[in-house]
């Protein structure tokens, strides 16, 4: 494979997208082996094909506020890939939101969902619409307003949304309002929805829970677990949240969240109410961690900072893309961190990532790490066709069991000759070889 070539090509057709060329580039680096070997994939085109989406829809979000003035965002869905199920992957409403970020979490998201083992395609959507300070009629008028448009593009068979940074389950209640209004149809079009109208037990908890039992996993191959760990996180919305449960019940100690404010410090960890507390903040709608440390007292407030200064057995980067770099990925080396597990969406630079890599630190990339979202999102469209609701421990057997076999797929497509585990490597071809092989099972279309 001439990945230069590759890359150039790419770069003259989609100038400027910078998220979207560094997630191509990040997963076609590891994949030269596997083509090497596979010589029919160059041959049917499989790499050119598999890097550009199958069709992007853009469209306009005009919306009125509780003023009366008129607002215009920009919708977009991108639907990726389908060679192995329906398009499946989040919106994303937040005020950076462009076609870049989109088709970096949607080229992402073919890897990842493939890796669960479960029939999903990869897709992503989402809007520059800013939920932050809205009240909560404006975020329903929009939500509708997005529906409007997005409604013909989707279908239960088709390509299935669900949320990401900025949409949960009050978003998805109101887009589902929308779409069940103008299709006349009760069905499993989205996933996240509420309890009593057909969403799943452990999905709010699920990319958390999934990226502390992959974790988990990663620390096993050392010999040991969470206990007793020091564990900084990032973020504090939904996939924080999760993560930080989990931690917190498995006997690790969480010492900091951030926000795009500034990081806090507890040193005496994050458990109890304070996780409660978290869930409060976010629901303030007003995005900034600073009032924890008012409430907490014990808690240090660091403004404009990340949290990957301090000392920690475990980073979990749980907020954006790129906000661990070079030197965050120096200090933590430095302060003896052991395991890097990425809940975000490539929150790690290249510069970070080559920096674990090359002092051997346990490293598990997004793709793998969250994937137990997108896994229980699954898991609900099966009880969705099924029309049957499972309990929360048999939905949370099946994650815990989904998480150790994307493990196993990792260390059995990533174990280098020195035992050293490539996570990168081994979940890249690990969930590109179905979506390859089932390509050319289906011809060039
Ligand atoms: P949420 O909206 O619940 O939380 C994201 C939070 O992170 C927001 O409060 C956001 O604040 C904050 N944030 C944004 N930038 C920064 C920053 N530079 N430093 C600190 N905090 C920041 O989103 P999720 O928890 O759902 O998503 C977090 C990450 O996990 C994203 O990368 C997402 O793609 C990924 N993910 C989510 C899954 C899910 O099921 N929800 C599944 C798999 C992955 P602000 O808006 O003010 O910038
Ligand atoms: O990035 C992700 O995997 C998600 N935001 C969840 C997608 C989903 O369809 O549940």
């Amino acid at each position: 494979m001439n990945l230069e070539k590759i890359m150039n090509d790419l770069e003259k057709k989609h100038p400027g997208e910078l998220e979207y060329l560094q997630a191509v580039r990040e997963v076609l680096e590891t994949l030269e082996d596997v083509v090497e070997q596979n010589p029919q994939f160059e041959a049917n085109g499989i790499i050119e094909r598999i890097i550009e989406p199958d069709r992007v829809l853009t469209f306009k979000v005009p919306w009125v506020d509780d003023d009366g003035k008129v607002h215009v965002n920009l919708g977009y869905r991108v639907q990726f890939n389908n060679a192995i199920g329906p398009y499946k992957g989040g919106l994303r409403f937040h005020p950076s939101v462009n076609l870049s970020i989109l088709k970096f979490l949607g080229f992402e998201q073919i890897f990842k969902n493939s890796l669960t083992t479960l029939p999903m395609g990869g897709g992503k959507g989402g809007s520059d619409f800013d939920p932050k300070g809205k009240s909560d009629s404006e975020i329903m008028r929009f939500c509708q307003a997005f529906m409007l448009e997005l409604w013909r593009l989707i279908g239960p068979e088709t390509d299935v949304p669900a949320g990401d940074i900025g949409v949960g389950g009050k978003e998805i209640g109101f887009m589902y309002g929308m779409y069940k209004k103008l299709a006349r149809e009760h069905v499993g079009v989205l996933t996240g929805k509420g309890l009593n109208w057909g969403g799943s037990l452990i999905r709010p908890e699920a990319t958390g829970f999934g990226a502390v039992y992959f974790a988990q996993e990663m620390l096993g191959t050392k010999n040991t677990d969470f206990e007793g760990k020091i564990v900084a996180v990032s973020g504090f919305g939904n996939v924080a949240w999760g993560a930080i449960s989990k931690i917190t019940e498995l006997g690790g100690k969480v010492v900091t969240i951030s926000g795009p404010d500034g990081y806090i410090y507890d040193p005496e960890g994050i458990s109890g109410e304070k996780i409660q507390y978290l869930l409060e903040l976010r629901a303030s709608n007003q995005d900034i961690v600073k009032p924890y440390s008012y409430e907490f007292p014990g808690a240090q407030f660091h403004a404009g900072k990340h949290p990957w200064e301090v000392k920690c057995d475990v980073a979990m980067p749980c907020a954006t893309q790129n906000e661990l770099g070079k030197e965050d990925a120096e200090n933590l080396v430095k302060n003896g961190v052991m395991c890097v597990a990425e809940g975000a969406n490539m929150p790690s630079t290249p510069e970070a990532v080559d920096t674990f890599k090359k002092h051997k630190i346990l490293f598990g990339p997004g793709k793998a790490v969250n994937a137990g979202g997108v896994a229980t999102s699954g898991l609900e469209m099966t009880q969705n066709s099924m029309k049957i609701a499972w309990s929360r421990e048999e939905v949370d057997a099946r994650l815990h069991e989904i998480m150790k076999n994307i493990h196993a797929a990792c260390v059995a497509h990533g174990t280098q000759e020195d035992g050293y585990i490539d996570y990168v490597k081994g979940a890249n071809v690990a969930g590109f070889l179905k979506v390859a092989n089932a390509m050319m099972d289906q011809g060039v279309v």
